[in-house]
């Protein structure tokens, strides 16, 4: 059933549910010597490049080719477009590999066609941190599917990972492929209510007139908690310290360092967003939350050409009940003229979901591990790890 991934050091259908298997590596390393010096072969009408997303024009040919070819939703209505900052954020990341981000090119025109890009995090698996790979960004032009461009992309990607001494990787897909760790669901919720109606992407609920549901959804116009802030940069420290204490009861989570919480954390214009609680009182940083900017393009509509999505990122309640921090997030979402704010039912979200308004999409997001097993099924709620 699956010709390409029965091949690979990824948990299999087979074995789900074998208690005996151990938990950790599927395969060990091999030595660096062994591993395979030159690229995949590609069909001969194609060549690899390196893109270098320091370079304006690279980075606008990655952005083009995922604008127009990369994931939408199961009607084919909506398509995630990457904005090119938000693509510089997510690969040039701190100690990223270039070789990590690899292009497909038609030689004939030197056209950009695929792309699959890894970069370096360290990923806690119960005890043990483990050095991955986040892969991301698998894109194959519309007008290649279907011809197995797929699994040489992969494992040519496995390849270059593997020749920087790493032998696990993590991802994300909303396919289902051997296997996942867990499956996730995608809540919405909606700030712009007309608009998000008009373009099909919700629907006017039974018994329910449109200004009912604009009410339904209306939200204060400045936040509630005294003491929410954005972040700075002088809060990177106690933001550190109080998302690491936080994702340490997750099963699977980012081992963040300083450099990665300044990274992924601090505020980026039109990429993230991250505000915290500072007790008025002693000053302490005690809240946490953040999300990430993902516009998708609307596919065939008169009227609107773009969605403005929100992502919940990372979130931290220490002193400000969940539900409240969450409600002033939204405030700022509405404020900054996002349409919709999305998250997953990781972590803790289920304890704000329902209560603000968040109602179950239509997609689902499955995580996976590469090289690594996992003994225990995984519930959302075990899971700290947000891919973009
Ligand atoms: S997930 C986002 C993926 N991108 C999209 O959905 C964008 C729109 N779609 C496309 O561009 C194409 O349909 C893609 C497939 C490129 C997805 N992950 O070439 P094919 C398997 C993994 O004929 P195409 C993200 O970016 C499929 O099961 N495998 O198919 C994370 C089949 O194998 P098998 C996938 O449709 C990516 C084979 O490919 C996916 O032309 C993580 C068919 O190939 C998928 N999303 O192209 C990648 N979709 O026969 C894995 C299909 O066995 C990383 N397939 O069923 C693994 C870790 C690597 C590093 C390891 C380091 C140690
Ligand atoms: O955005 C998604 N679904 C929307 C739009 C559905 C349009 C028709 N298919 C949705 N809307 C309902 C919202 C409603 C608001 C009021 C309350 C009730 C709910 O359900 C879905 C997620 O649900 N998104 C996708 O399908 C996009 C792909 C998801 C897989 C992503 C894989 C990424 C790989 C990255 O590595």
């Amino acid at each position: 059933r699956h010709k390409f991934w029965e091949t690979q050091p990824v948990g299999q259908y087979k074995d789900v549910g074998d208690t005996s298997l151990p938990e950790g590596p599927i395969e060990p390393p091999t030595p660096l010597s062994e591993v395979k010096q030159e690229p995949y072969n590609l069909p001969s009408a194609y060549e690899w490049t390196t893109c270098d997303m320091n370079s304006e024009e690279t980075c606008e040919e990655v952005y083009v080719l995922l604008k127009n070819n990369y994931v939408e939703d199961d009607e084919n209505m909506f398509r995630f477009n990457y904005s090119k900052e938000f693509l510089r954020w997510a690969l040039r990341v701190p100690g990223y590999y270039q070789s990590w981000h690899i292009g497909v090119r038609a030689k004939a025109s030197k056209k950009l066609v695929a792309f699959i890009s890894g970069i370096p995090a360290r990923i806690r698996v119960n005890e043990d941190v483990v050095k991955m790979a986040e892969i991301n960004f698998l894109c194959v032009h519309k007008k290649l599917r279907s011809k197995r461009l797929a699994p040489v992309m992969i494992k040519e990607v496995t390849r270059r990972v593997h020749l920087e001494n790493i032998w696990q990787a993590a991802y994300t897909a909303g396919v289902v492929l051997p296997t996942p760790i867990t499956t996730c669901q995608y809540w919405h919720r909606s700030l712009n209510p007309k608009k998000l109606i008009d373009v099909g992407f919700s629907r006017l609920g039974a018994r329910m007139t449109m200004s009912r549901t604009i009410k339904l959804y209306k939200l204060p116009d400045s936040t509630i908690t005294p003491g929410f802030r954005k972040m700075e940069l002088r809060d990177v420290p106690a933001v550190t310290r109080l998302l690491r204490n936080y994702l340490n009861q997750f099963v699977v989570a980012p081992d963040f360092d300083e450099n990665d919480v300044e990274h992924w954390l601090l505020p980026n214009d039109n990429v993230v967003d991250s505000f915290l609680v500072e007790s008025p009182q002693n000053h302490e940083i005690t809240d946490f939350c953040s999300f990430y900017t993902l516009p998708s393009s609307i596919l065939g509509n008169q009227n609107y050409s773009t969605l403005k999505a929100a992502y919940s990122y990372y979130n931290v309640s220490t002193k400000t009940p969940m539900n409240q921090l969450m409600n002033d997030v939204l405030i700022v979402a509405k404020q900054k003229d996002f349409d919709v704010f999305n998250a997953l039912d990781v972590m803790h979200n289920e304890t704000f979901l329902k209560e603000l308004k968040f109602g179950p999409g239509d997609g689902q997001l499955h995580y996976y591990l590469y090289n690594y097993r996992i003994r225990n099924g995984l519930k959302p709620s075990g899971l700290g790890l947000v891919l973009l």
